[in-house]
Order: structure tokens, then sequence, then C-alpha cells
């Protein structure tokens, strides 16, 4: 079919529901959970507030608006190539840089919801990776690949999604070979539904924060807290997911969207 067709048949079933938009990004606001460093190692990113400019009031009349402190990492969020210091010569690597382009495309969506809920800890390997390929289909380049673990349930209290004790916090996420794995495949990206890319055990693998460390060394980008990719197919839905075009920006929380079909 002519890309034109394609895009004439695109708005009829966007306008008719066959293909529907589904929400996959989480509520933004002071109880977002926020990834806590430990302040020894690092300086933290504050927690997200909104402050009322006016509602209707001798602060604006007519009009309803606020500001907020907002950190680039907070909620629902993008990592662009330049966050990481193996990203960082990239002049394609900032959220006002990038190629919009790679930013819609395919989303393999990776069910390791089961293997989360019983160990918190779950680590994807390549192994993972080629029996859902085996049973779902091949990998291609340019897409995103997602790993749902269902962790958006636990967004309501960031004690739960940040999960940590004494020995740091405890996520699922991939090895270091999984990551190498999926950029053997070229694809655009990978994103979690945890606080980060990376497991929340991943400051002690070699090297530290795998995801992080490979995917920005290679031009690709992260994707964080993502939600209800319980609502999605693990393959044919479309996933957008564009930063603000925040100047030499390193990430962006995003409004994180798929069109599905039916
Ligand atoms: C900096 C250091 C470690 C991590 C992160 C940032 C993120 O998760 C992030 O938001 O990029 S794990
Ligand atoms: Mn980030």
């Amino acid at each position: 079919m002519p890309a034109t067709e394609v895009m004439k048949d695109l708005a009829v079933k966007l306008i008719s529901g066959e293909i529907r938009v589904v929400d996959l990004s989480g509520s933004l606001g002071p109880d977002t959970p926020i990834l806590q460093l430990p302040p020894d190692f690092a300086k933290n990113t504050p927690r997200v507030e909104i402050h009322k400019i006016s509602e209707y009031d001798k602060d604006g009349p007519f009009f309803a608006w606020n500001w907020m402190v907002l950190g680039e990492h907070s909620g629902t969020h993008f990592d662009a190539p330049h966050h990481w210091i193996t990203g960082k010569d990239y002049e394609e690597g900032y959220t006002d840089t990038l190629d919009l382009q790679r930013v819609v495309a395919p989303v393999n969506v990776l069910d390791f919801s089961a293997e989360s809920a019983a160990d918190v800890d779950f680590l994807l390997t390549p192994d993972h990776v080629e029996a859902w390929e085996a049973k779902h289909g091949e990998i291609g380049a340019g897409e995103w690949v997602v790993m749902r673990t269902d962790w958006d349930k636990r967004a309501g209290d960031e004690a739960a999604f940040l999960n940590a004790d004494d020995a740091g916090p405890h996520s699922p996420g991939p090895t270091p070979a999984c990551v190498e794995y999926l950029l053997s495949k070229k694809i655009v990206g990978w994103g979690t539904q945890c606080i980060g890319t990376d497991a929340g055990q991943a400051g002690g693998m070699t090297p530290s924060f795998p995801a992080h460390n490979f995917l920005h060394r290679d031009n690709c980008f992260g994707l964080a807290s993502l939600a209800n990719l319980d609502k999605l197919p693990a393959k044919g839905a479309v996933l957008i997911a564009a930063p603000l075009k925040i100047a030499r920006g390193t990430g962006s929380p995003i409004r994180a969207m798929a069109l599905v079909a039916g």
C-alpha cells in the first residue's frame, strides 16, 4: 500500500478507535517515585513540585497555571545518550539534537512479570530473549524493546517501587550480556517499568549500570518507569517516546504512548 494510503487508513482507524492509543506514562507529581542514589556517591534529583501561579483569582483572574520543580529524569522518562559518560561525545545525543525519526518505532514487549513477581532481583539474560524471539519472532533493527514486570502497580507506593534495603534497591533488569545482545540487533532503545533502565543491583555489576553504559555508548535510548505494558501485545504495537526539546538536555519526562490494533 502506498504511504499516502497508509496515512489515510491510519487516520480513519484512529478516529474510529480501531487503532487505540494506550497511555504508557505514570502520573507526574509530588508522589512520583524518584531515584535515590547513595548520597555519599552522588547528588540526587529533587522531588517533583507543582506550584500554583494562579487559579482564576487575584494572581490571574481568568486562568489557571502552575510552575514546577522537575528533574529531567523524573517519572516516566527518556534517557538520551549524553546522560552517560560513554555517550558524552554524540552531537546528536541530546534531547534537542537527537533524530526524532528514531523514537517512533515498533515495540517488542517482553513479559517477565511472573519471573519478576517471584524474584525482585530477576535478571533478564540473552537466553531469555532468544526464547522469547523463538516464540514471538525476532527483534528487528530500529525497534524498541521493553521489559514488562508490572512494576507500575507499585508506583503509588514509593518504598515498594524503589524496594531498597541495607543492600540497596531490588528491582528486575537486564544482565550486561543481555544489553549487548539487544544492541547487536541494532535496537533503538530499551525500556523498563522500574525507576531506571538498569536492575536495582546494577551498581555492583561489571560495568556499573550496564544498560546505561552500553545503550548510550551505542547512541541508543533508554525509557524508565513505563506504565501499562500489560495492555500491549508482544509484537505489533508502535511506541512513541518523544522527549521535550530541552536545550542540551540529558533526558526528559515523556508522555509515552503506543498505537495498538483492536
Ligand atoms: C544516574 C545513575 C544511576 C541511575 C540513573 C541515573 C537512572 O536510573 C536514570 O534515571 O537515568 S540507575
Ligand atoms: Mn534516566
